[in-house]
């Protein structure tokens, strides 16, 4: 495939609610979109760096500058490129792998888009529709976490998790379980503890949790291995697994469970796949978590989420958990579910009036 040019969109979405957590709170979306043009089609490719480095290294601003200055030129002095071949094109080029993976799924996007398959198809999904949980930032107060919850069960979720942070963790599990003795929930702590406070974390042991992820420190794997030995609930790490080579070793030494699968943060939807075929061979279940994604990134994330390892409910929740307008036609809860796209590529687009409104800039490279 030829790229004939690229535009770098960004588009502001503010969050119904402000969302906080470990690492910040968010009441805006500040999101990039790749929009590829190809001579057979367009593409397009959702970048989930947030405005600040706060949940990784990357943030929306850097994610763009090196999309520009050094993703996408070996791209366009190419005129023979695939999405699988992009690798080989950035190995010069670390790190990086949100804005690698925003390139790579607009231009997956292009190619599947030409052929007229579904990335769904492509990636080997097994389901038409996914279970869908919803993530619960942390509120001022109890009772507004309870009333929260309340709402979130109302509208069909089957699984809630909640955002904790020292401070804010034992107390809100407990009310949410005593209040919903059946639900299923779990928690993410994004990174806010330390190997010492083990026997602090192994109090959440009594509320039958599916998980707790990413309590300590994205490179502290080695320190997840021996919270393993301290804490009965099963331990799921988020922002450590930045390739399949990183799960498979995390595995190996026993650092978690369960694995939480973020296309952005291993550098896109192959890669993905890789971290679940990793995962499942090794006994490993897995969840698709989400970065407060509009529908373009939140279309792919539901086509991943229906590969069959994925055997705990993702962080797909519907358009409106976040959003009062969505920039492509909106995901709709189907008692708890939502259903996987079926149409060519990512199966939805832009709707070219939302997106005009939301746009804030529009930047056009060319080769
Ligand atoms: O750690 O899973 C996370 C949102 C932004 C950054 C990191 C995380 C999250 C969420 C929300 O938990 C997931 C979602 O509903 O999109
Ligand atoms: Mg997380």
């Amino acid at each position: 495939m030829k790229l004939d040019n690229v535009e770098l969109i960004r588009i502001r979405m503010p969050l119904k609610g402000a969302f906080r957590t470990s690492f910040g709170s968010e009441s805006v979306r500040d999101i990039l979109l790749v929009h590829v043009v190809t001579p057979d089609a367009e593409g397009w490719g959702e970048c989930v760096a947030m405005d600040n480095p706060g949940y990784s290294s990357e943030y929306v601003d850097g994610a763009q500058d090196v999309i520009k200055r050094f993703l996408l030129p070996p791209v366009f002095a190419r005129d023979d490129v695939t999405s699988a071949s992009l690798a080989s094109l950035w190995t010069l080029v670390r790190g990086h792998r949100m804005a690698k993976a925003a390139v790579e799924t607009a231009l997956l996007d292009a190619e599947l888009r030409a052929r007229g398959e579904s990335f769904a198809e492509h990636l080997g999904a097994v389901r038409d529709r996914v279970d869908c949980g919803v993530s619960v930032g942390i509120p001022g107060s109890i009772p507004e976490l309870l009333d929260q919850v309340a709402g979130y069960l109302a509208q069909g979720y089957v699984r809630i998790k909640l955002k904790i942070e020292p401070g804010w963790d034992v107390e809100a599990v407990k009310a949410v379980r005593e209040a919903n003795p059946d639900i299923l929930l779990q928690v993410d702590a994004n990174q806010a503890y330390e190997l010492s406070d083990a026997r602090h974390l192994a109090k959440l042991d009594p509320f039958d949790l599916l998980l707790i992820e990413q309590p300590l420190g994205e490179e502290r794997v080695r320190d997840h291995a021996e919270l393993v030995k301290i804490v009965k609930t099963p331990i799921c790490l988020d922002e450590s697994i930045v390739s399949a080579h990183a799960a498979a070793k995390a595995i190996a030494i026993g650092a978690c469970s369960i694995v939480n699968i973020k296309p952005g943060r291993v550098g896109g939807y192959l890669e993905a796949r890789r971290v679940h075929d990793v995962c499942e061979a090794s006994g490993i279940p897995v969840w698709c978590g989400g970065m407060l994604e509009s529908g373009i990134g939140r279309a792919a994330n539901v086509a991943l989420a229906a590969l069959p390892n994925f055997r705990l409910p993702g962080d797909t929740s519907a358009s409106e958990r976040y959003f009062a307008q969505d920039v492509t036609p909106p995901f709709v809860l189907e008692e708890g579910t939502l259903r996987v796209p079926t149409g060519p590529g990512i199966g939805v687009s832009p709707v070219p009036e939302i997106l005009d409104e939301l746009t804030t800039t529009r930047e056009a490279v060319r080769g």
